[in-house]
């Protein structure tokens, strides 16, 4: 073989590290003053989800406290929460929206 630089299998090699940007969880709170509606349009609106796919995260967001909505890169993430809580201020509705870095 021309390309047999010598090693060997059992010599260490080093692994070509082409690693991954991490994700975000972009995660919507429970809270008693929104109203359901508004966080269903928020769902449709930010998230590019259909009005029943709005509608059952919605209502897991309302009985579990909170729940996962999309995960994106850190600058995706970034804008969706921003968008959230900017269009939430603006109505005056407390609705929260964070993000995690997922493991
Ligand atoms: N708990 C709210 C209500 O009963 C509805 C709601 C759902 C609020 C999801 C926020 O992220 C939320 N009006």
């Amino acid at each position: 073989k021309s390309d047999d630089d010598g090693q060997t299998d059992l010599l260490t090699k080093t692994k070509p590290k082409t690693k991954r940007p991490p994700l975000y969880k972009v995660l919507l709170l429970n809270d008693d003053f929104t109203p359901m509606e508004f966080v269903v349009h928020v769902l449709e609106r930010f998230f590019g989800l259909n009005h029943a796919q709005a509608f059952e995260i919605m209502l897991t967001v309302h009985k579990k406290g909170l729940a996962v909505v999309g995960v994106f890169s850190h600058e995706i993430a970034e804008t969706k929460v921003a968008q959230v809580m900017d269009f939430a201020r603006r109505h005056q509705h407390p609705l929260q929206c964070t993000m995690e870095k997922e493991d």
